[in-house]
């Protein structure tokens, strides 16, 4: 048995995901190992107690489009916020009598299922890049992570880095959990749920001002 000191330890904390709402995204490259990584994540998503219906998938087509539908997803989740709030206003029409809510605010009180509606508390971005005989891989893994990061600190919604950079098939393969060569591997997608949960509880405390007491 071989033992090693790298990898991630477990948190001793259980993260209660049940209030939070996670946006995964993935790229469609390599879609038999983004599949089990997609199902990882949302199995961990779950298990710590995220409800399904606050669980959005979107695809893209491949990993570098992965930094513009985070942006995106992040501010259109804070637009759809705004609107929610203008529905449950239930009529009241700010506007004159040419807005165009005016015709369609019909009075009443827009259902309670509409409450769910809340800024993404993560974004997993997913996406499978196996080295190839060009320099696409170097370029893609470069730009991607740096732009992801980016988008991170930028908006203070974390972005999980669920971005397989793999040198073989063989090392994607193991990563995703499908496992090569009687070897099992380890799925990776379960770690980034995970990671989305504790990354969006601490930044929700956080933004409290509450700290980790020593
Ligand atoms: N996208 C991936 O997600 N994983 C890959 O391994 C991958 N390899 C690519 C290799 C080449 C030669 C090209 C042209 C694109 C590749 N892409 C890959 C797609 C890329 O992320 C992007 O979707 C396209 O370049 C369109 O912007």
């Amino acid at each position: 048995m071989t033992s090693t000191i790298k990898g991630l330890v477990k948190s001793e904390t259980k993260y209660d995901g049940s209030d939070l709402r996670i946006a995964i995204v993935h790229a469609r490259w390599n879609k038999s190992i983004i599949d089990s990584l997609v199902t990882g994540a949302v199995n961990k998503l779950k298990e710590a107690g995220v409800k399904e219906s606050n669980i959005v998938i979107e695809t893209v087509p491949g990993s570098f489009e992965l930094p513009l539908a985070c942006s995106r997803m992040i501010s259109g989740s804070h637009i759809q916020v705004g609107s929610s709030v203008t529905d449950l206003l239930g009529g009241l029409n700010f506007g004159g009598p040419t807005s165009p809510k005016a015709t369609s605010r019909t009075g009443t009180p827009a259902p309670a299922a509409a409450l769910s509606n809340q800024p993404f508390d993560a974004v997993i971005a997913i996406g499978v890049l196996i080295k190839g005989e060009t320099m696409h891989f170097e370029y893609i893994c470069e730009s991607v992570s740096h732009a992801l990061m980016k988008i991170q600190l930028d908006t203070g919604v974390p972005v999980i880095f669920g971005v397989l950079t793999a040198l073989s098939d063989d090392q994607a393969l193991e990563r995703s959990g499908l496992g090569r060569n009687g070897k099992p591997g380890h799925n990776h997608g379960e770690d980034w749920g995970l990671a989305a949960v504790e990354m969006g509880s601490h930044v929700r405390r956080w933004g409290e001002g509450k700290f980790a007491s020593t």
